[in-house]
């Protein structure tokens, strides 16, 4: 087939694909169709998708703290906090609520309306979580929302979060599960499936994505894309992290992915996941202006803002306030 034909029979698949909005369970073929798209097809039906459940120039604004850094007992392959790996991560305690609301305070002056607290835990034990409430407590006292990664969750955990008033639990998938076992040993994805199934029966707003850039082909990316939009409901909030290579982790060296391709999985979330907030997570401070302005096109509506992640770099508030500016965009408000 010619490359006029061939583009125009995978436009037509894909319309099969987009037209039928109330997909509830997608399959990777038809994802594997989106990706496949010519780069302008496959933006301009993400960005029609966008703008028929947002405003497509308003986006979202968390700040994340590490309020557990290092020492982590898990293998996650990408990850500068895991014991296991020599990185120039550090084992440090548990912050304190006081700590933990001075950073929550600074976030909000600039802006942020989303306080997103990590820890490096596979799970937390009952005193961790206890202090974990009192965070959440005391942020929302500030009037920001509330979002939280604590690992696994034990029955009964995710009530309590809820009941201290917070918002978002922040789970991933990480990748798809052929790929999976090359990443993680030490938690399964069943392992991940259950504490999203526990956040989501606490009626918790459930925050689950994955990463890209760790060696996986299109159709592993697909694959992932397809069991996080067949989450029933899909979740409100999915962060799509690029790898952010830290020297000591297993993933280091890894091929860097082409930066459209990161565009491209951004489009597939936002069209397979409508109503989503699709976060444009980690790896931004590698991006350049041009590819985020066009992750913001193909439907992202969401960034972490602050000069740092967990323990990574994001660019600094003061860049990314001007390149929202550049581009138009504004922040969207608390609760939208
Ligand atoms: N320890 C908890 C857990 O794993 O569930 C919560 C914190 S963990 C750091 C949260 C997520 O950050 C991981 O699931 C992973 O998707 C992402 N992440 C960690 N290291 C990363 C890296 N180097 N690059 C991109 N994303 C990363
Ligand atoms: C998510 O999906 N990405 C964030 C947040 N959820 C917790 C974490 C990114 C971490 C990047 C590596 C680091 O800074 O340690
Ligand atoms: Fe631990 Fe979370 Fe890092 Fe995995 S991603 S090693 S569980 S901190």
């Amino acid at each position: 087939m010619d490359t006029i034909s061939h583009n125009a029979a995978t436009a037509v698949a894909a319309d099969s694909v987009v037209a039928n909005d109330k997909i509830s369970r997608w399959s990777v073929e038809q994802v594997e169709v989106l990706f496949n798209l010519p780069f302008n097809d496959l933006l301009y039906r993400a960005a029609g998708v966008h703008r028929e459940h947002f405003d497509p120039n308003a986006v979202q604004m968390s700040t994340l703290l590490s309020i557990k850094t290092g020492g982590c007992p898990e293998d996650c392959g990408y990850c500068p906090q895991a014991a296991r790996y020599h990185t120039s991560v550090e084992n440090e305690d548990m912050l304190s609520v006081d700590e933990v609301v001075a950073a929550a305070r600074a976030a909000r002056d600039k802006g942020a309306t989303r306080f997103c607290m990590g820890a490096a835990w596979r799970g937390p034990k009952q005193r961790e979580l206890d202090r974990v409430l009192g965070m959440v407590r005391a942020v929302r006292e500030l009037g920001m929302e509330t979002c939280a990664t604590l690992g696994m969750l034990k029955e009964g955990q995710a009530e309590q979060l809820k009941e201290a008033g917070l918002d978002y639990y922040n789970h991933n998938l990480d990748t798809a599960p052929e790929f999976y076992g090359n990443i993680i040993s030490t938690r399964t994805q069943d392992d991940r499936h259950d504490t999203l199934d526990k956040v989501r029966a606490a009626g918790l707003n459930v925050c689950c994505g994955g990463i890209v850039g760790m060696g996986e082909s299109r159709r592993t990316r697909a694959a992932l894309l397809v069991e996080i939009a067949n989450l029933d409901p899909y979740p409100e909030s999915v962060p799509i992290n690029n790898l952010v290579q830290v020297e000591g982790t297993p993933l280091h060296g890894t091929d860097a992915l082409d930066p459209l391709e990161f565009v491209r999985t951004i489009a597939c979330a936002r069209i397979t996941m409508p109503k989503a907030m699709v976060r444009l997570s980690a790896g931004r401070q590698a991006m350049s202006d041009g590819i985020q302005a066009l992750c913001f096109l193909a439907g992202a509506n969401s960034i972490f803002y602050g000069d740092k992640l967990l323990t990574t770099g994001n660019p600094e508030a003061e860049r990314d306030r001007e390149l929202m500016q550049r581009l138009g965009l504004h922040a969207m408000g608390s609760g939208a």
